[in-house]
């Protein structure tokens, strides 16, 4: 991912030379001192039509030959239950992040559009045990190291995007479409989260977001003390 990222750097710092370039050429070549009429014939050369088949075909490689595979190997590994995921869920809204954890029992309370009320705005099923120990954070996300995690990610509102540049995850965060993602943290830290689609005039404040990648001890320590003060039936207030 990053030799891809490097290479398509190469390709824009390229283009970008190639048309300061021409943009130079075209101040000088059509100044108005030498071209004092307008010249309704223009260029007839094809010059311009073989760079952009050029620029066409690197892009075609970079597509085919890298982003593809690699997305397809994305994919292909998925984490297994047998990984012990640390398992997320994400809404995103403007302007934050709505994190939920699905508690010691490692399985989300049910939740549906259909159980929105006013003091129930992510419509939890709250007849549901198995969501009686989940709860939630904002703008903070906990994982253990050295395990993978799964984020399924929706938003509230607007599309909204979950970007992690440390952790190479960029998703977009769609109502309605609950989407999953996955990465797996190798150094313990904090990092940023970015929202990478323009949500609306509190965009940039959602990179307030951070993501602890914590040693399992700490994320033990941490998740625990949630769990006390944050599960239960609080969690759905
Ligand atoms: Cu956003």
């Amino acid at each position: 991912m990053d030799k891809l990222i490097v290479y398509v750097h190469w390709l824009m710092a390229a283009l970008f030379f190639g048309w300061i370039c021409y943009f130079i050429l075209a101040l000088i070549k059509f100044r108005g001192s030498a071209n004092p009429k307008a010249d309704y014939v223009g260029i007839k050369g094809h010059a311009s039509s073989y760079i952009e088949l050029v620029v066409a075909l690197v892009e075609g490689v970079l597509l085919l030959v890298f982003a593809v595979p690699l997305w397809a190997g994305a994919v292909d590994s998925f984490p297994t239950g047998d990984q012990h995921p640390t398992k997320i869920k994400i809404i995103a809204q403007q302007f934050a992040w709505n994190v939920f954890y699905p508690g010691p029992d490692g399985e989300f309370g049910n939740s549906d559009y259909a159980f929105v009320t006013a003091d129930n705005q992510w419509g939890f099923d709250k007849s549901d045990p198995k969501g009686k120990d989940d709860f939630t954070t904002l703008d903070e996300i906990h994982v253990p190291v050295n395990r993978p995690v799964i984020i399924r990610i929706t938003s509230k509102d607007v599309i909204h995007s979950f970007k992690v540049i440390a952790m190479r995850v960029t998703q977009d965060a769609i109502p309605g479409v609950p989407i999953p993602l996955h990465f797996t943290p190798t150094k313990v830290g904090m990092y940023q989260i970015n929202c990478a689609q323009l949500c609306g005039l509190g965009h940039s404040s959602m990179s307030h977001g951070r993501l602890y990648v914590d040693t399992q001890e700490d994320y033990d320590k941490w998740f625990a003390a949630k769990v006390k003060s944050g599960g239960g039936a609080k969690s759905y207030e």
